[in-house]
């Protein structure tokens, strides 16, 4: 897969996968994909100036005491020290006192091997990872619903030919911008309490934004359905063949007609009807949520509710229609196959299961009865820190959770509460700098692997380069540790990795069993399930059955309940968070490409010019945004086409500036989601 000095591989960033040419200088040049159509947004483009960035990890670096600086040192006195350290809590603290915190954005060789050595080498229980974060909601829903978690059960060139699409809570125009070249024919739907770039071209579609407050989609959702019945669109015929609880679901929204709903989310009833019209004449329609509608205490149950409105008008698993979820980090989906949740096994098997327990034991030549688990939840795992019963050592592959995970401030201080902390990144994140091993590992182009794609297809992550000296892939360093505390089967090299993987997934709802590396190379589009080598895969799940035992989509009961920090006098307004075009996430990456630092050189706050008068503050003006739990610094940007009462503040930056100083690690009961996208804040100002 190298022509003329350059590799195919994928960009390292989102879920969309873009196809990317990448030479052996670190040089990107788009490639042409189904995903992207040929084109890369500013964050692939700009990709490869991270491999020979001046502030690039290329030695490990330890520290003496939680006080003593950072210091080089080789990679076996690192290696060594993390085991000595490790083996040293273990026997004193029992074995859950190690935990372990991994990322989407690892290839499925990674997140599969990290499992693995929490539960065999490490044996605990407590291994969670950022997916938490970010596709957890959408995955209890969609495992609730349809018997299987895969965010798009269809192809995302599918969507080429839909007449309308609703977006619930998705700003596909910044954070998947090539995704937008599959939507052109489109009537789109964009439902965000902004006014983003994405709602623009709703509007210029001919569609709709609706802007709810934050954290009220799921009664949108409800006075939807409740439109579709009492207009006669309910699709009665597919209800009765495929579909089971549809009075469950009517039940709750008999209560909800749209006038009432319109009361609590804002959205006027009339252009709830209007939507439901559109989608329910429409020959070819899909209904997409995204992170807006999901990251919130009440995700899983909102996800539910847009998949019951789905279901009501007939679209699953129908030729040209459906409903998705849209995945976010690069391997997000696959990330949560593989066994790196703490309630899952390889294959999204459940840990809680026996028979899964038996198989995946069986393939690490373990008893299934010393596999631990389930674990704690990512926001309960980094609570837990440093405390009595709590893990007193953290290692963490690819995530910057100081800046990413809600409530910041206390988790930077369960960081600090813990004997040991070890990161393996290849820069020096916020995190990372707060550790006391950190372990410089390889970039995306110069490493071998798979990532699955945002619609369940499985890649190839190609090398197009060595690593600088001195760098180690993640692999290798797991390798390395396992073998430092005397277990076996941890190999360092990906193909190998995968062939385990896929004896691991044989049978799982995530079957890789028949996808090789020589098929992926060959060229082949192989979307899981893929069970053997002659299979073709399964580019769209749901065309007969959908994967529950009866083969029929369950809608459920679902109802409103208010967002868990509603807005008083103290903190009158809600804020909310989210991406911009050109960072990516905690931003480790991305504030470091000079290019798109000076597009979003630093944090801001978006408010209603009322809102910002109210508060003694004008556009451009430094603001403190706060909330109960801490201060977010940001520069006013008023929109005056933003609901008075919301604000927004991207997620991209650290320290004084992190959006998640703010937010509230209110859990969803059943996903364990934390709530980044609704607190309650004031603004102020704030001399600089
Ligand atoms: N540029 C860029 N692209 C990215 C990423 C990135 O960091 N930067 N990250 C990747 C990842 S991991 C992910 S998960 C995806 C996320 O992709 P998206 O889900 O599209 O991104 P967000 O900005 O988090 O949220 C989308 C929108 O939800 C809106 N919103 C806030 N609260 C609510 C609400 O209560 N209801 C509704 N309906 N909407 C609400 C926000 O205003 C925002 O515009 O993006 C991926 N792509
Ligand atoms: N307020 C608020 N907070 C949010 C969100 C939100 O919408 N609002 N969104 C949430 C979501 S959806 C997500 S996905 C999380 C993401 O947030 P994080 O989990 O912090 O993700 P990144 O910022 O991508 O951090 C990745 C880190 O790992 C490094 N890295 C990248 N690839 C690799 C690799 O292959 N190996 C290793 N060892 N290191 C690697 C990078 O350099 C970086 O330091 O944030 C969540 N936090
Ligand atoms: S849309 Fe996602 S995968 Fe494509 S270039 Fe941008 S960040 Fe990379
Ligand atoms: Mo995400």
């Amino acid at each position: 897969m190298t022509t003329s000095g350059r590799t195919a591989t994928h960009c390292p960033y989102c879920a969309l996968q873009c196809g990317q040419w990448v030479d052996d200088t670190g040089a990107v040049d788009a490639r042409a994909f189904p995903t992207n159509g040929g084109g890369l947004c500013q964050k692939g483009w700009t990709a490869g100036s991270l491999l020979d960035h001046p502030e690039r990890l290329t030695t490990p670096l330890l520290r003496a005491s939680r006080d003593a600086p950072l210091t080089p040192v080789s990679w076996d006195t690192a290696l060594t020290h993390v085991a000595t350290r490790l083996r040293a809590l273990r026997a004193g603290h029992g074995a859950d006192a190690v935990a372990v915190f991994g990322a989407g954005g690892l290839t499925n060789e990674k997140s599969y091997l990290l499992g693995k050595f929490a539960r065999v080498a490490l044996g605990t229980s407590q291994i969670d990872y950022n997916g938490r974060f970010c596709m957890s909601s959408a995955a209890a829903a969609g495992n609730r619903a349809f018997g299987v978690d895969r965010g798009l059960p269809f192809p995302v060139t599918d969507l080429d030919g839909a007449e309308v699409v609703v977006l619930a809570g998705a700003n596909v125009a910044e954070t998947m911008p090539p995704l937008m070249g599959h939507l052109t024919g489109a009537r789109l739907v964009v439902i965000d309490p902004r006014r983003t770039p994405t709602a623009e071209r709703a509007v210029a579609s001919g569609g709709l934004h609706l802007a709810p407050a934050p954290g009220t989609d799921l009664v949108l959702a409800l006075g939807m359905l409740h439109a579709a019945v009492v207009d006669g669109h309910v699709d009665l015929d597919y209800l009765a063949g495929r579909t089971t609880g549809f009075d469950d679901a009517w039940s709750v929204a008999a209560q909800w007609w749209p006038e009432r709903a319109e009361r609590v989310c804002g959205v006027a009833a009339a252009d709830m009807r209007t939507v439901v019209g559109w989608l329910a004449r429409a020959a070819n329609r899909y209904v997409l949520t995204a992170r807006g509608a999901e990251q919130h205490a009440h995700g899983v149950d909102t996800v539910s509710a847009w998949i019951n409105l789905s279901l009501a008008l007939g679209l699953p698993g129908r030729e040209g229609s459906g409903f998705g979820t849209i995945t976010g980090q690069g391997n997000g989906q696959g990330g949560r196959e593989h066994g790196q949740k703490a309630d899952q096994l390889p294959g999204y098997r459940m840990i809680t299961d026996p028979a899964a327990r038996e198989h995946v034991a069986g393939v690490w030549g373990v008893d299934p009865g010393s596999l631990p688990g389930p674990g704690r939840s990512a926001s309960e795992l980094l609570a837990a820190l440093g405390r009595p019963g709590g893990p007193k050592a953290l290692l963490v592959f690819g995530s910057n959770i100081g800046v990413s995970a809600p409530d910041a401030e206390s988790v930077r201080d369960r960081l600090a509460a813990l004997d040991l902390l070890v990161v393996a990144d290849f820069l020096p994140g916020e995190t990372a700098m707060a550790a006391d091993v950190v372990l410089p590992v390889a970039q995306w182009a110069e490493e071998e692997g798979t990532m699955t794609n945002l619609e369940g297809r499985v890649l190839r992550r190609r090398r197009a380069m060595h690593p600088p000296p001195g760098v180690r892939t993640d692999l290798e360093v797991i390798s390395g540790l396992a073998g430092r505390l005397d277990v076996t089967g941890f190999p360092a090299d990906a193909g190998e990795v995968f062939e385990e993987l896929r004896l691991a997934s044989a049978g799982g709802p995530a079957d890789y069993a028949g996808i090789s590396y020589a098929r992926l190379d060959a060229g082949e589009a192989l979307h899981w399930p893929c069970p053997t080598e002659e299979h073709p895969g399964t580019p769209r799940l749901f065309d007969e059955r959908f994967a529950h035992p009866d083969g029929r989509a369950r809608l459920v009961g679902v109802d409103h309940t208010e967002a868990a920090e509603p807005p008083d006098a103290e903190h009158p307004l809600r804020a909310t968070t989210g991406r911009v075009l050109v960072h990516y996430q905690s931003g480790a990456q991305t504030r470091r490409v000079a290019e798109l630092a000076g597009i979003e050189p630093e944090s801001f706050v978006e408010c209603h010019p009322d809102t910002a008068a109210r508060a003694g503050l004008v556009d451009g003006a430094w603001a403190r945004v706060v909330s109960r739990r801490g201060v977010a610094e940001a520069r006013v940007r008023c929109v005056a086409s933003l609901r008075p009462d919301t604000v927004f503040l991207p997620f991209h930056f650290g320290g004084a500036q992190a959006a998640n100083n703010v937010t509230i690690a209110a859990l969803d009961p059943i996903s364990r989601m934390p709530e980044f996208k609704a607190c309650a804040v004031r603004l102020e100002p704030v001399d600089r």
